[in-house]
């Protein structure tokens, strides 16, 4: 299917999304989200894909919500249509996600990123939360997932100053798992992908939901539910072909 701000392709397993709005620096507009929220569903219900990368362009990843759009919303607005809530959806997405990050990953940009289960960093990447200058603050959930990543006191600067960090900063404060050089960034992402596209995809459905359980909920309840979703891995075919292949010395051949 073709969008209108968005690019999307099929690698073999993996479904590549580009945002492509060049002249606004992929500034999210509600038909970026809408465009972007259509292409998740059409990739989540393609069983041929394991894992999604989301990128921008070499200058940037996404420069924040459209700024021109927004300007002359109003609260009752805002209110009424729920302004925001869609934007989640990357979030919701089940299937792994990429966020490929070079040049501007700036407020609802750097929320974006965020929303993926983890960064690789180009070593032109600029994070930040700069909000406060608009006379707002981040709104797709920077001010909760940006203190996760990197604790209090750095998002805290951050979100009061707008202050952007760079690549090295991101990667030292655990905001991005991975520094590669601008030029490899595709390459290097497309090729994890590849990786974990040819894992069980069940399997790393379940990893990705057990991760993400580690935010949301305490230690004991978080290990009783790895412990459920580990045990319940040993019916599956591919658990059998996983262990088959280490000791018959070959690579696995997964089912699903
Ligand atoms: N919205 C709309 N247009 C933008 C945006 C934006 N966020 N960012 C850049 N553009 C446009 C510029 O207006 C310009 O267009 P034009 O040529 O028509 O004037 C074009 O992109 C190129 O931008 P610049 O000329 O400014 O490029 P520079 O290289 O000089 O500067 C910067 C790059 C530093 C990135 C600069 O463009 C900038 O500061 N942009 C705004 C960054 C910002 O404040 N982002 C936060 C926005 S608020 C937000 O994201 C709220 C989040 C709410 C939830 C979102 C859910 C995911």
């Amino acid at each position: 299917m073709a969008y209108e701000t968005i690019l999307v392709e099929r690698l073999e397993r993996v479904g590549l999304i580009r945002l492509n709005r060049p002249q606004a620096l992929n500034a999210l507009n509600r038909q970026l989200i809408a465009d972007l929220g259509a292409a998740l569903d059409e990739l989540e219900q393609d069983r041929s894909i394991g894992c999604l990368v989301l990128t921008g362009s070499e200058k940037a990843f996404a420069a924040g919500a459209d700024i021109k759009e927004m300007q002359n919303f109003t609260y009752p607005q805002t209110y009424l249509d729920d302004f925001i809530t869609s934007w989640e959806r990357l979030s919701r997405t089940r299937k792994p996600v990429i966020a490929a990050v070079a040049g501007f990953a700036l407020g609802g940009g750097c929320e974006l990123a965020m929303m993926c289960d983890f960064i690789l960093a180009a070593d032109t990447a600029k994070f930040g939360q700069p909000e406060i200058k608009l006379g707002v603050m981040p709104g797709s959930g920077g001010t909760q997932r940006l203190t996760r990543f990197v604790g209090k006191s750095k998002a805290m600067e951050m979100c009061l100053t707008g202050r952007l960090m760079d690549a090295v900063e991101a990667e030292r404060s655990g905001l991005v798992s991975r520094i590669v050089p601008a030029a490899d960034l595709l390459d290097e992402a497309l090729k994890v992908a590849k990786g974990i596209a040819g894992m069980s995809l069940p399997v790393a459905m379940q990893t990705k939901e057990s991760v993400n359980r580690a935010y949301e909920t305490t230690l004991a309840e978080g290990i009783r539910f790895e412990r459920r979703v580990f045990q319940s891995q040993f019916g599956t075919a591919d658990q059998k072909e996983g262990m088959a292949a280490f000791i018959e010395k070959r690579p696995a051949k997964f089912q699903h």
